[in-house]
């Protein structure tokens, strides 16, 4: 029998490459969307996949949705993934971003607890929660946490919570401590994606200048496809546990800038970026790089993607998309 996974925020970057992952592993799939008031324009990443997922309405912010999803599919793996991911909107939002990110966790664990004990539970947390305290190191899964946005803080109780649930149930639930990871299926309010469309927007001439926030802060950047892959090992393991997946590396927001503009053709980016106060945010994470090694020593997971190789496949893809057809 083909083993069931139910994944919320399936429409997302993460989702639409998870659920790619999944069916080439020979699952059932089950998605849950939330009532937007665009469908057609809610699935554009899961589009190519339709007749393969099965997809119906739910809402984390709404137990009995997921009560009633969870006691009918019976999945053997929930990946949840659903958020209001954006850290600048969280400051700008941050009751609504508490309460999906925190309270949306607290009703995904409790339904599970309830109503599918025996399964196993991914909770999609971020490095977003390490914050600015521990400076300049490598980041891992011992390090002290202290977040620095709405988001950060709301993700580090759910991370909190799938442990709570973990030791008090004896549940299979763990969390997946990622780094920023990026596809041509990022959000364009995302700043990779935002420059890759903004640089080819001024290739195209459609635009002459790109607007963007703080281009000092370090980020550790990798590509969607590489990290789905480890959400899924983690919850292969016999025991339940939290593992950080990055690539290691870190760069600056103005190194984005410098290889795409310069990928383009387009020469220098100083020509181009206009510095916009909009964009910055009321406290900013300055650096962040993690050190996955325990996820090489037990998972036996390493990222692809380079830096590079990521950008390339951005600037490629959403070019097509955007100015070829
Ligand atoms: P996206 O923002 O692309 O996807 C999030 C998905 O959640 C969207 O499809 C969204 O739907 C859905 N969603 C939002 N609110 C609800 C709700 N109330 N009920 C059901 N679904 C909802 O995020 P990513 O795919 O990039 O990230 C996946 C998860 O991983 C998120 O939890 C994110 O915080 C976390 N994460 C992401 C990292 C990254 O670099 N990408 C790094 C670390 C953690 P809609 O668009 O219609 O609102
Ligand atoms: P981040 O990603 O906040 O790290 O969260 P984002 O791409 O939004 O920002 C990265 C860095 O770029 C700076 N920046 C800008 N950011 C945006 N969005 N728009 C701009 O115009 C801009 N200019 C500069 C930001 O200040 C920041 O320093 C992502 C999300 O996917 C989270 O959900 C996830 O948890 C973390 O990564 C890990």
């Amino acid at each position: 029998m083909k083993k069931k996974a139910l994944i919320t925020g399936i429409a997302g970057q993460d989702g639409s490459y998870l659920s790619e992952f999944l069916l080439k592993k020979n699952y059932k799939i089950f998605g849950i969307l939330p009532r937007r008031s665009s469908p057609e324009l809610q699935t554009t990443r899961i589009d190519h996949l339709q007749n393969k997922v099965n997809l119906m309405y739910g809402d984390i912010m709404d137990r009995s949705s997921i009560d009633e999803t969870i006691k009918k599919i019976k999945p053997d793996e929930v990946y949840h993934l659903a958020a209001q991911s954006h850290v600048g909107v969280s400051f700008i939002t941050p009751n609504l971003t508490s309460q999906i990110d925190y309270i949306g966790t607290l009703n995904m664990l409790e339904s599970f607890k309830n109503h599918s004990k025996n399964a196993k539970f991914y909770n999609a947390s971020s490095s977003e929660m390490f914050g600015n305290f521990n400076g300049k190191i490598n980041l891992n899964e011992d390090s002290a946490m202290h977040p620095a946005s709405p988001y950060a803080v709301a993700k580090l109780g759910s991370y909190h919570l799938t442990k709570v649930y973990r030791e008090s149930y004896n549940l299979f639930a763990c969390s997946g401590i990622l780094f920023n990871h990026e596809s041509h299926r990022r959000g364009l309010n995302f700043v990779t994606a935002k420059i890759v469309k903004g640089a080819l927007d001024i290739k195209y001439k459609k635009k002459n200048k790109l607007e963007l926030g703080n281009l000092s802060s370090f980020r550790d950047w990798g590509h969607a496809e590489d990290y789905v892959r480890a959400m899924w090992m983690m919850l292969q393991l016999k025991k339940p546990d939290d593992f950080v997946i990055a690539t290691g590396k870190t760069k600056k927001v103005k190194d984005v800038c410098d290889y795409v503009f310069k990928k383009l053709g387009l020469g220098s980016y100083k020509k181009y970026i206009k510095i916009n106060k909009k964009f910055l945010r009321p406290n900013e994470l300055h650096h962040l790089k993690g050190d996955y090694s325990k996820a090489k020593r037990i998972l036996k997971w390493e990222p692809k993607y380079t830096f590079t190789k990521m950008l390339d496949e951005m600037i490629q893809n959403i070019e097509n998309r955007f100015f070829k057809n």
